[in-house]
């Protein structure tokens, strides 16, 4: 049958000759003499072979398992880890016989591993594949031998080829740039025209019969600094009729259709947070939900190929020494089933899971405080398992997100662990992060990932992140499920103890690329902050209280609190710990101060907005990975100025805002599947990877992409976004992870906004 992985590796340290140099990324062949046109030229086999019709023959006598007669190709090619190739190639056998296609070069690629099943007729054999390891060295190898019986194999036609990207352009659509799925009835409604005139121009608004109902005049604003274009401003906000399908015209430029509704948010506000019932983690999704084309397994409860989640092991010794330099391990295991896998992979890591979970705690809070709160977040508001059990589903949303958390806590009373040296008492921290030790290919369904789980180090900032989500989900749940409320609380008292116990207990850097990413941080002072403030608002307690003064984010000026202009983010959360003490009642006596941060944020932010060099509203002045969130977050501060202050000036900041992310940007582009005309097609992720196999779904609705980012770099970035404008710097591809990935902590701050502009 098929040759051993040992006896191929075998074969490697022999291969030497090199015909030509290899092929430059990106030229269309990669195999030479794939034809054998010829002759022999730049193949090698054992045994040795013949061209006969222009395939390749090879006599192969019946051999044990293991044997490695071959045919492969004498140079090597560089293979990008993550990008897109096919190969093609035909084969023939003079009897059935089992041939093994792969790139013998180590590590062994799982992703080029094809096994050509060959019969006495020629096949065309085909396969799409992404390289699992960058290999500046391979090879492309057939293994013949390990079959019982003699035959004549045959191969030709091979062909391989790197996905060719040289004719894709930007696709910037129209000139009119506006949200795609619309206007709310009273709010702001401006739409941005790419323009190389200097002066105004007229513009009109039609109907979706064709009628003029409204117009105006532009007014130039000049250059974007952020896109590179010339920008004009259209602002029809005075225009207040309900209905769909409206155009806007001007410089000869027509937009795509909008709708201008009361309700316009409403829809999304429920698909905002399906993203996350669909990321679940323990749990069989059920198609009667969210459609046929989603239902999967339960991933990750230890059934086989699973290795987890249930009986998770710490990394071994070994294996964790390149990330602390030092052999940390732990004596127990943990079940860590539930939760959200964090983006396109599918590990799952509880700083992250932390802001993630508390945005959607925060949409739900919100309503209780605030009198223009909605009431659409009830019990039977998603289409989740949990719609009716009393619980307003978006909690039962957060919860699943907790219960992993809160299992992520090192055990009372554990053996003592390494750390710089020492062993000490991590009792009651919580483990960084649990993920693969490899990574999986796209599309990986969660039920069928083999990989080993393992958990990572606890950090002082995942102990935090627990703490503080743990204190919410007491305070919230207190009136749904006490008994639920009590052990968060109990939780989140040991993980804010566990903390300050060991305050510099940091996730390094180094900790990323076996099968996940590091989420470093070496500043936990304001992840301190946050559980402080929520350990606070929980319980009142005195000392909590102390611990938040003394914090040095207590009297740091609005822009380092906040996190401005950037936005606040996983690593930076102390913006969460202020939100919350501005809008949760509690007694602390400066609420005034804080609430008056709150707005200064949101003045700072405006002046971001309204930025002569800001031609789209939109609150960011750099595009980094996952820009659209940094958009959101600030956007969360204005609204939340807006429903402190009843000040209509934030809530239109906060609305204009939004239509940046639904299309209103320099490349026309909705980054929300299911909205817009121009709609993000293919998201970086395992379950979506419709792209590269249509078996599996693209994203469903209301799931969003990172969005532009000026440091891009991925196999299609590296390709085609060299000297991209920042806003333009997007590549709607599966493998574009640094611009088109999905991630919790992204649509959680989707879910927080389109709750709040649903409300308005
Ligand atoms: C055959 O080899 C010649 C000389 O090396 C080269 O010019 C030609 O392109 C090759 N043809 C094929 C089909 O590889
Ligand atoms: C594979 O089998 C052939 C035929 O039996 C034999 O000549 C060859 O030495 C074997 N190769 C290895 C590596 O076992
Ligand atoms: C390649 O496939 C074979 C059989 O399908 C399997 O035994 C082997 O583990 C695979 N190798 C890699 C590197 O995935
Ligand atoms: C690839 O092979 C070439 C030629 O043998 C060698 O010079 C080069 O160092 C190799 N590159 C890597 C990364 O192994
Ligand atoms: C593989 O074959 C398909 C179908 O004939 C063709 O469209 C594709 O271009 C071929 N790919 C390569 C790399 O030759
Ligand atoms: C701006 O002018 C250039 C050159 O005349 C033209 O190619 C381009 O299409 C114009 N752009 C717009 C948005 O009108
Ligand atoms: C901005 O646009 C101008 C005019 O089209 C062009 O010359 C310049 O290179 C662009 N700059 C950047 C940073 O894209
Ligand atoms: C872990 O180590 C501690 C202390 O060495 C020991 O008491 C305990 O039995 C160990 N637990 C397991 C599951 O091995
Ligand atoms: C590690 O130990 C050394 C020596 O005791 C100490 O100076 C250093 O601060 C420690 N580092 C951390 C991160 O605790
Ligand atoms: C504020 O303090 C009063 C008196 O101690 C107490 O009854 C009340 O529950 C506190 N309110 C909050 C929100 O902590
Ligand atoms: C509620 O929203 C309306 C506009 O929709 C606004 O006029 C009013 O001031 C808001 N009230 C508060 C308390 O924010
Ligand atoms: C609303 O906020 C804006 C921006 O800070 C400010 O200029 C304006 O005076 C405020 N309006 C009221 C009524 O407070
Ligand atoms: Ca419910
Ligand atoms: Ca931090």
């Amino acid at each position: 049958m098929k040759s051993t992985q040992a006896a191929v590796a075998a074969f490697i340290a022999t291969a030497t000759a090199q015909v030509s140099p290899p092929p430059i990324p990106g030229s269309p062949q990669i195999i030479q003499n794939g034809n054998f046109a010829n002759g022999t030229l730049g193949w090698q086999s054992s045994p040795s072979g013949s061209i006969k019709n222009g395939m390749y023959c090879i006599n192969v006598p019946a051999s044990p398992p293991g044997n490695s007669s071959y045919l492969r190709t004498s140079y090597m090619f560089l293979e990008t880890k993550n990008d897109v190739y096919t190969l093609n190639f035909t084969a023939t056998s003079s009897v059935g016989y089992d041939i093994l296609v792969q790139t013998p070069d180590p590590p062994l690629d799982p992703n080029l591993n094809m096994t050509a099943a060959l019969t006495t007729s020629p096949y065309p054999f085909s396969l799409t594949f992404s390289p699992a390891n960058q290999a500046p060295n391979a090879s492309l190898e057939f293994d013949l031998g390990g079959n019982p019986v003699d035959a004549t194999v045959c191969i030709g036609s091979v062909s391989m080829k790197r996905i060719d990207r040289s004719a894709w352009r930007q696709a910037y659509g129209p000139t009119i740039k506006i949200n795609q799925l619309g206007y709310l009835l009273n709010g702001p409604k401006m739409a941005t025209l790419v323009t190389n005139g200097t002066t105004a121009t007229s513009w009109t608004l039609y109907n979706a019969a064709g009628d003029a109902c409204y117009n105006g005049q532009t007014s130039y604003q000049g250059l974007d600094a952020a896109s590179n274009q010339t920008v004009s401003i259209i602002d029809f906000s005075d225009f207040a009729s309900l209905g769909d399908g409206y155009t806007l015209a001007a410089g000869g430029s027509t937009s795509y259709p909008f709708s201008i509704s009361s309700t316009l948010y409403n829809d999304l506000r429920q698909d905002s947070l399906r993203f996350f019932y669909q990321q679940r983690s323990g749990i069989a999704i059920d198609g009667n939900l969210v459609g046929p084309q989603y239902a999967r397994a339960a991933g990750h409860v230890q059934i086989a190929p699973n290795k987890g989640d249930k009986v998770v092991p710490c990394q071994s010794g070994h294996d964790s020494l390149v990330a602390y330099l030092e052999p940390w391990t732990c004596n127990y295991t943990l079940d860590v089933t539930q939760g959200w896998y964090d983006a396109g992979d599918q590990g799952k890591y509880v700083v992250n899971g932390g802001i993630s979970a508390a945005q959607l705690l925060m949409e739900y809070e919100r309503t209780r405080y605030n009198k223009n709160g909605t009431s659409q977040l009830g019990d039977g508001s998603l289409r989740i398992p949990e719609r009716n059990n009393g619980i307003p589903d978006v909690l039962d949303e957060a919860r699943w997100e907790l219960y992993f958390m809160m299992k992520m806590q090192v055990p009372a009373n554990s053996a003592p662990q390494l750390f710089n040296g020492s062993m000490i008492d991590m009792s009651g921290m919580a483990h960084h992060k649990m993920h693969d030790n490899q990574w999986t290919p796209l599309p990986t369904d969660p039920s069928q990932d083999p990989k080993l789980r393992e958990l990572h180090r606890p950090s002082t900032t995942a102990s935090l992140n627990l703490a503080a989500t743990a204190a919410m989900g007491a305070r919230i749940f207190a009136q749904y499920d006490s008994t639920f409320a009590a052990q968060a609380l109990a939780v989140a008292k040991t993980a804010y103890a566990a903390a300050q116990r060991h305050p510099a207990i940091l996730a390094p850097s180094t900790d990323w690329d076996a099968g996940g990413g590091a989420y470093n941080d070496n500043d936990p002072t304001d992840e301190f902050y946050w559980a402080a403030a929520e350990m606070y608002l929980t319980t009142g307690g005195q000392q909590y209280l102390s611990d938040l003064e003394a914090n040095p984010y207590h009297t740091a000026n609005v822009s380092t609190l906040f996190s401005l202009p950037s936005g606040f983010s996983w690593g930076s959360v102390a913006a969460l710990g202020q939100l919350d003490l501005a809008t949760v009642p509690s007694n602390i006596t400066n609420h005034s101060a804080i609430v008056q941060s709150v707005v200064d944020a949101a003045d700072m932010l405006m002046a971001v907005q309204q930025n002569s060099s800001n031609g789209y509203g939109v609150f960011l002045t750099e595009y980094p990975w996952g820009s659209n969130s940094n958009n959101l977050n600030n956007i969360q501060i204005v609204a939340t100025a807006a429903d402190l202050t009843g000040n209509s000036t934030y809530r239109s900041a906060a609305l204009e805002g939004i239509d940046y992310v639904l299309g209103r940007n320099a490349i026309s582009q909705s980054y929300i599947r299911g909205y817009g005309m121009k709609q993000t097609q293919n998201v970086h992720s395992r379950l979506y990877a419709h792209e590269l196999d249509d078996r599996v779904p693209q994203g469903p609705p209301g799931a969003m992409a990172g969005g532009a980012n000026q440091a891009a770099s991925d196999p299609p970035a590296d390709d085609v976004l060299q000297g991209c404008a920042p806003q333009t710097c997007y590549v709607d591809d599966v493998n574009s992870y640094s611009t088109n990935e999905v991630a919790i902590n992204w649509n959680s701050a989707l879910a927080w906004v389109i709750g709040w502009a649903s409300s308005q």
